[in-house]
């Protein structure tokens, strides 16, 4: 990273930052995938208190309060924004609404040529609580003029927003609504597409500008493509949403996640993201192998390990950290979320076998 106002400044753990840098480390970083969420009690009474989840998201400071909870409990060296990524399709009107324990619903889907002619790019401004929640959090990690932990912004990435815009919810069936578009009507999806990636693109630069130290791309549904409609429908976008990011904030790092697309994952690293995540269906080797030694990469503990016990997770972690360099370029982490049901006692133990 050059110097000057690196993101580093008045940083007082600056390990996460440090493995995107050449440097050999004492010890792995490490942080979790929804660290802050639903397994964690004082979670739900957060959001008991404030109403629903968007009325939670919508209040920079419970976002704060539900941010500090698992830094509370445990050791952790970044701290992810507590927000989610669908605050964009809700800014272009789709009408999120989230039951308790439901996933996200849109009430408006975008499932025909007339609704997708009429979605229009918001302006970045109506996102404005999000970046409101950034510096908020930042504060709230901030004593004395000295932030404790970096702190990660995020967005979904164009593909990932747009299964959601076009299914109007989660899918059992790997967004098929999404892949049948893609598959007759190429020309419409691309078009939610380019109105995901001039949105991201902003609300990204937004969020770094507001105080995040970090940006990460969630495209959690990149892998139900095949190789070639990853690079067409999902690649494409982020690498142009990393371009103009490193033209306008070169000191920001960037970290990019396709889950499931570990075929593509010479392809990413060379998309121009300082580090990869990797989900727990790949391997971190086989992602050093492919991906290179000058791309830092994170993950990839399987969330369901939060499930069992601290002899299955020391041995796990053990076995993962001698076949594999730990100590430079890499961040520890799950290869994908937290679940509701992961045992807090459990998140303990894996953070402390990684530190260790
Ligand atoms: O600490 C943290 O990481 C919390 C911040 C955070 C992040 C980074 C939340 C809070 N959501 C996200 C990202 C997010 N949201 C992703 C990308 C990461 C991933 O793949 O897990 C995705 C796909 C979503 C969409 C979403 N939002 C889902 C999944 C739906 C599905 O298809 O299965 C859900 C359940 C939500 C709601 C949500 N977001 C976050 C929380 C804590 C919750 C639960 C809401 C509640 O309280 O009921």
């Amino acid at each position: 990273m050059s110097s000057g106002s690196t993101p580093s400044a008045n940083i007082a753990n600056t390990l996460m930052l440090r493995a995107f840098t050449d440097e050999r480390l004492p010890r792995p970083p490490v942080w979790l995938l929804r660290q802050a969420g639903r397994y964690l009690p004082e979670y739900r009474a957060t959001r008991a208190k404030a109403g629903g989840f968007m009325d939670l998201c919508r209040s920079p400071s419970f976002c704060a309060e539900v941010l500090l909870q698992p830094l509370e409990r445990y050791k952790l060296d970044a701290a992810i924004v507590f927000s989610d990524i669908l605050t964009i399709p809700d800014a272009m009107g789709l009408g999120l609404s989230f039951g308790v324990g439901e996933g996200p619903k849109l009430a408006h889907p975008l499932q025909d040529e007339a609704s997708i002619a009429a979605l229009r790019v918001p302006d970045v401004s109506s996102l404005q609580y999000v970046f409101d929640a950034v510096a908020e959090c930042k504060r709230a990690l901030t004593q004395n003029g000295v932030q404790s932990v970096p702190l990660i912004g995020f967005s979904g990435s164009p593909f990932t927003l747009a299964c959601y815009m076009v299914e109007g919810a989660g899918s059992q069936n790997d967004f098929a609504t999404t892949r049948r578009m893609m598959l007759q009507r190429p020309d419409l999806l691309e078009r939610v597409l380019a109105a995901n990636e001039q949105i991201a693109t902003d609300y990204l630069a937004q969020q770094a500008h507001a105080g995040a130290n970090a940006l990460m791309l969630f495209d959690s549904w990149g892998g139900v493509l095949s190789p070639a409609q990853y690079e067409r429908f999902s690649l494409a976008s982020m690498r142009r949403i990393i371009a103009t990011l490193k033209a306008r904030l070169p000191n920001v790092p960037i970290i990019l996640f396709s889950k499931g697309a570990a075929h593509s994952f010479a392809a990413m690293a060379a998309a121009g993201a300082d580090a990869l995540h990797v989900d727990w269906q790949s391997d971190l080797s086989l992602a050093r192998a492919a991906a290179g030694k000058q791309i830092t990469l994170q993950g990839n503990f399987d969330p369901l390990l939060l499930t069992t016990d601290v002899e299955t997770i020391q041995r796990t972690v053990g076995e993962t950290f001698t076949s594999f360099d730990a100590k430079h370029r890499y961040i520890a982490n799950l290869g994908h979320g937290i679940t509701p049901d992961a045992k807090p006692e459990l998140v303990a133990a894996l953070v402390n076998a990684i530190r260790a």
